[in-house]
């Protein structure tokens, strides 16, 4: 074993070894895991199933639904990966782990939940009117939000979405559900890794910034699985102000482009006049960001994806303001909980990487009269925090950090902002309580993941609401 390259692999002519005589093995546990297998229960397709972990969450139920499937916790079954011919992999595993990079290279194919799920949509023809479009998301921030407004985009015309992946539905779940029109998968740079035959009806990457670099060797592995969502793709839109998420990938219905900046003609940006920021196709104005209760410029490109997308599923204009109007944003991100003598708190716990932080401090910075309490670190996935410096000089006063990478953050942005150091959030948020003057603004808005203090990024999130609610009601 040892010494051997993990790459993504084609099943040979790129047929999927869908028979019964597949020998199949599912890894990993989890939410992924679990899916996969009551799909290919579901199917008579047999498998076993595998985890690296003593005591993975999904065991007590796998020995309920499935008692006669083999399974086996607390390490890799090496004889197991020796005989398999298709690996389904769960997101958390790497394909580089060196167990499962020596069966590729022994002939065995990766795959992951969303490869399953496409050959099931993909075995309904193309030409069949039964055959529902596919939107494909990914990209390092707004993935979420995207998701979520197109799926709004798609209730408001009249039709059922079926919003899963990464987002929290496993795509395979969705499958149990006939009423569902319109497919609406969020994905992240794991679960493409893994994906081989996807043909969306329309795919995005939004944007490219680095992220899941304790996965990644560099960004250039990080660009090519995000990559992959343009795989037979119909209509591909892009954002034109970041190069690395144009397709590389020949697209079957050509491009749609979105942008902060002045839009091509037909392509998606933004134009400003004295009543303000427009949402505006080509010359053409569309909506007012004053009746969007989405706020930042992130949002608004977000909003301008969420267009391109809809319309490449040929959604009506009206259905989709209506939409995006109505549209309130998710929790945990840059959600505003409250104000106090003069001080709004914001919530953005999922501003889980660098590139969401800053798009953050932006966000609230150009619009505040005071300047922003940031309250940041966590653990920061081999993260370089340089690029947080020129925004917090620009708009952050005093930056309170905790956590694992606290003391990385410091060193990347020192001299920018006063900077305090503290061992809990109930600490950081009485700290920034005493700190803040009116017209300022407090964020949370880490940088990091949860994950050295927390359960999850919305367990943060939850206890900086619970603490700030504490403040404001009391
Ligand atoms: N693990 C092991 N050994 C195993 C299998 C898993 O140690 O044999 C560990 C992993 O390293 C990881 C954890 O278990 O720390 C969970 O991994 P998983 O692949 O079993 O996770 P699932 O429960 O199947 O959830 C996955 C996604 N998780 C990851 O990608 C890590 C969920 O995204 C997703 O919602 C779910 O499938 C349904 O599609 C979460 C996530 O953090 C929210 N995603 C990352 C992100 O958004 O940045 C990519
Ligand atoms: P994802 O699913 O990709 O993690 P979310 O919609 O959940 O995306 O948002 C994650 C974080 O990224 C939040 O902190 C949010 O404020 C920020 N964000 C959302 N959209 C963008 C964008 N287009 N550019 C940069 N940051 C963004």
């Amino acid at each position: 074993m040892g010494n051997v390259k993990a790459t993504a692999q084609e099943s040979p002519d790129n047929q999927p070894l869908i028979g019964s005589s597949c020998h199949r093995v599912i890894i990993g546990l989890g939410k992924t895991g679990l899916s996969c297998a009551r799909y290919l229960y579901s199917q008579g397709l047999p498998f076993k199933m595998m985890d690296t972990r003593e005591g993975p969450p999904g065991a007590a139920q796998c020995r309920q639904l499935f008692p006669d499937v083999p399974l086996h916790t607390g390490g890799f079954n090496e004889q197991w990966l020796m005989a398999a011919d298709e690996l389904v992999v769960s997101p958390g595993i790497a394909l580089s782990e060196p167990a499962i990079a020596w069966a590729m290279d022994n002939g065995a194919i990766a795959i992951g939940d969303i490869e399953l799920f496409c050959r099931a949509v993909n075995a309904t023809s193309a030409f069949s009117p039964d055959k529902k479009p596919l939107v494909a998301i990914t990209g390092s921030n707004g993935k979420s939000t995207v998701a979520t407004l197109v799926g709004e985009m798609v209730r408001c015309s009249g039709l059922n979405p079926g919003v899963g992946g990464n987002i929290g539905t496993p795509a395979l779940d969705l499958l149990d559900d006939d009423s569902i029109d319109v497919y609406i998968l969020e994905l992240s740079s794991f679960q493409l890794e893994t994906t081989h035959s996807l043909r969306a009806t329309a795919a995005t990457v939004l944007n490219l910034s680095p992220d899941h670099m304790d996965r990644y060797p560099t960004m250039v592995e990080y660009h090519q699985a995000k990559q992959r969502i343009y795989k037979g793709c119909g209509t591909a839109v892009f954002n034109r102000d970041d190069p690395l998420t144009s397709p590389l990938l020949p697209v079957t219905a050509g491009a749609v482009t979105f942008t902060s900046g002045t839009p091509d003609l037909g392509q998606m940006g933004l134009l400003a006049d004295d009543d303000g920021i427009w949402l505006s196709k080509g010359l053409e104005k569309q909506i007012n960001t004053r009746q969007m209760k989405l706020r930042g410029r992130h949002n608004y490109l977000n909003a301008l994806a969420a267009l391109a997308l809809g319309e490449a599923i040929g959604l009506e204009s009206s259905a989709m303001f209506q939409a995006l109007m109505a549209f309130p944003g998710l929790q945990h991100r840059c959600q505003w909980l409250g104000e106090r003598d003069g001080v709004a708190w914001f919530n953005d716990s999922k501003a889980t990487n660098v590139g969401a932080c800053v798009a953050a401090i932006e966000g609230l910075g150009e619009g505040l009269e005071g300047k922003v309490i940031l309250i940041a670190g966590g653990d920061g996935k081999g993260a370089d925090f340089s690029d947080l410096q020129p925004a917090v000089e620009r708009y952050v006063r005093h930056l309170i950090l905790l956590g694992r990478d606290g003391p990385a953050i410091e060193q990347a942005v020192k001299n920018s902002a006063v900077i305090h150091k503290v061992a809990s959030l109930d600490d950081a948020v009485s700290l920034a309580a005493e700190l803040a003057k009116p017209g300022d603004a407090v964020l949370l808005a880490p940088a990091c993941a949860s994950f050295d203090m927390f359960n999850s990024f919305e367990h943060r999130g939850d206890r900086f609401a619970e603490l700030v609610n504490g403040l404001i009601l009391c």
